[in-house]
């Protein structure tokens, strides 16, 4: 068994359901972190996310974790516009305990988390080892914990 974070977020419509529904049907699942209200990061002008970091413990591999993340994009109907920009449901696998993968397709560690308050404040909960020991929010990054998802 090891240990797996994904990065969850949602920035259209009912975005506390559709982390919920995601969540619920992930196997594996051992902690899920606090919800975040989170300023968008990239993309063009748009709604604020919210996000969450879940922990599995799992025997999958990183590419059966990339499989899983996109089975829930599309189970929640995932509209996306415009690359970057709003959407229902993103899931990403952002680290796998020793995997390290360099694919077109697929990069683990996650090749953006160590820049993202959207994901490390919320990974901080499950894994606070994970987090650079120099890291603060950029003030551009606002987040806001609002409690259980
Ligand atoms: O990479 C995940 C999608 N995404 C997000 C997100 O989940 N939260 C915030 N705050 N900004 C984002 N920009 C992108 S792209």
């Amino acid at each position: 068994m090891a240990r797996a974070f994904l990065g969850l977020g949602s920035n259209m419509g009912d975005r506390r359901a559709y982390l919920r529904d995601a969540v619920a049907a992930l196997a594996d699942v051992v902690a899920v972190s606090p919800a975040y209200e989170t300023d968008p990061v990239g993309g063009p002008e748009q709604d604020p996310f919210l996000n969450v970091v879940v922990e599995l413990a799992t025997d999958a591999t990183p590419r059966e974790l990339l499989e899983v993340c996109r089975e829930r994009e599309a189970a929640a109907e995932r509209v996306r516009r415009q690359r970057w920009g709003p959407r229902t449901l993103d899931v990403d696998v952002l680290w796998v305990e020793g995997a390290v993968v360099h694919e077109p397709d697929l990069v683990v560690p996650h090749p953006r988390m160590f820049e993202r308050a959207f994901v490390l404040e919320p990974l901080r909960h499950l894994a606070p080892e994970l987090i650079p020991a120099d890291w603060v929010v950029p003030e551009d990054q606002a987040v806001r914990n609002i409690g259980e998802l």
